[in-house]
């Protein structure tokens, strides 16, 4: 049987894709949703957010492959074929964005940039005390692969990182936290938290009224993760009352961010359109390209999802 795959995202290009992997892959077919052609030729599914119930046409798929680092908008699938691997992409370039984006609201809620940018409003001129990096509690939620690479480069900054995870991690430089347990004293310490975790059913709306109460009075949140991991009226509420000092949102509950949302206009809110990190085709292809590979000669992929852990 002809190797075919098929494409689905609203929000990637097709074309690279289709170009690097028909190059590296001579002889495979290439399809983009909604042009499947006969659904059992479809050995391999390459997709982002995929409609529920689309893969479950696919009779013969070998395994999902996800356009990105979650796999969120693939597990939401009430018929996702069970039998089937999903893969993730794992760094594939997404890792060097994240960790710029990051260090990049870290460093401006840490220099007080949102502060300025109040006092600029209204012509002040005034200098706002500093505090030394060495003073400075930086909370990291998700140790991950992505998560992992912002400590290693944050951590040289001097910086006092503290770090959460589900299961115990040990990174040089980083105070851990795990668990559900461990999500108060963790909170209760970040005073600029960054959000690296996935969305699973256990870290859906984590930051809700409740945890946003934990945090130090003022603190600043980037969240780069998933929408779904906030309670966005109770994130307004705390921002309203000067609980959260300042958040630089890269993702939201629904996007396109509605253009009545009150992000867009809040004085403290910083909205950017989901780009902390973009899969780049030619370097995400080659992990693709490697994991077909590896399945083809019976190998295990790269990658592969824990579907009941949820990520
Ligand atoms: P990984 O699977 O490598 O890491 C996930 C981390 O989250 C692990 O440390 C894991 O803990 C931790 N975690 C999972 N569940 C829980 C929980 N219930 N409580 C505490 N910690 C938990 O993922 P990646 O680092 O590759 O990606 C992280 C996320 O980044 C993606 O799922 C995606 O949502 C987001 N992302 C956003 C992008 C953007 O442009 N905005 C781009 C790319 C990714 P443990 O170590 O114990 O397993
Ligand atoms: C991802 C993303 O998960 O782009 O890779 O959000």
């Amino acid at each position: 049987m002809m190797m075919t795959i098929l494409f689905y995202s609203e929000s990637d290009d097709p074309n690279p894709w289709r170009q690097a992997l028909m190059r590296e892959l001579p002889g495979i077919a290439f399809r983009v949703w909604p042009d499947i052609g006969e659904a059992g030729e479809i050995l391999y599914a390459l997709v982002w957010k995929p409609p529920p119930g689309l893969l479950k046409t696919l009779p013969n798929l070998r395994a999902i492959l996800s356009l990105g680092a979650g796999v969120d908008g693939i597990l939401r699938d009430p018929e996702l074929p069970r039998a089937v691997p999903v893969v993730r992409l794992v760094d594939a370039g997404l890792a060097q964005q994240m960790s710029e984006y990051a260090l990049y609201g870290v460093l401006h809620f840490h220099r007080d940039m949102h502060r300025y940018a109040e006092q600029q409003r209204s012509s002040q001129w005034r200098a706002l005390a500093p505090v030394a990096a060495g003073e400075r509690r930086i909370g990291v939620m998700g140790l991950g692969v992505l998560g992992s690479d912002f400590v290693a480069k944050l951590v040289p900054l001097g910086f006092r990182v503290l770090g959460f995870s589900r299961t115990p991690r040990a990174l040089p430089g980083v105070t851990a936290f795990h668990g559900d347990l461990g999500l108060h004293p963790f909170l209760a310490e970040s005073e600029i938290l960054v959000n690296f975790l996935p969305l699973t059913p256990q870290t859906e709306r984590i930051l809700n009224a409740q945890t946003l109460a934990w945090l130090p009075r003022g603190a600043c949140i980037v969240n780069i993760a998933r929408g779904g991991h906030v309670d966005e009226e109770a994130l307004l509420a705390a921002l309203d009352a000067g609980q959260v000092g300042g958040a630089l949102l890269d993702v939201y509950d629904r996007e396109p961010l509605p253009a009545a949302h009150r992000f867009w206009r809040h004085p403290r809110v910083f909205v950017t359109p989901h780009i902390a990190a973009q899969a780049i085709a030619e370097l995400a292809v080659s992990q693709v390209i490697e994991n077909i590979r590896r399945i083809e000669r019976g190998d295990q992929p790269l990658g592969v999802v824990g579907v009941e852990r949820g990520y």
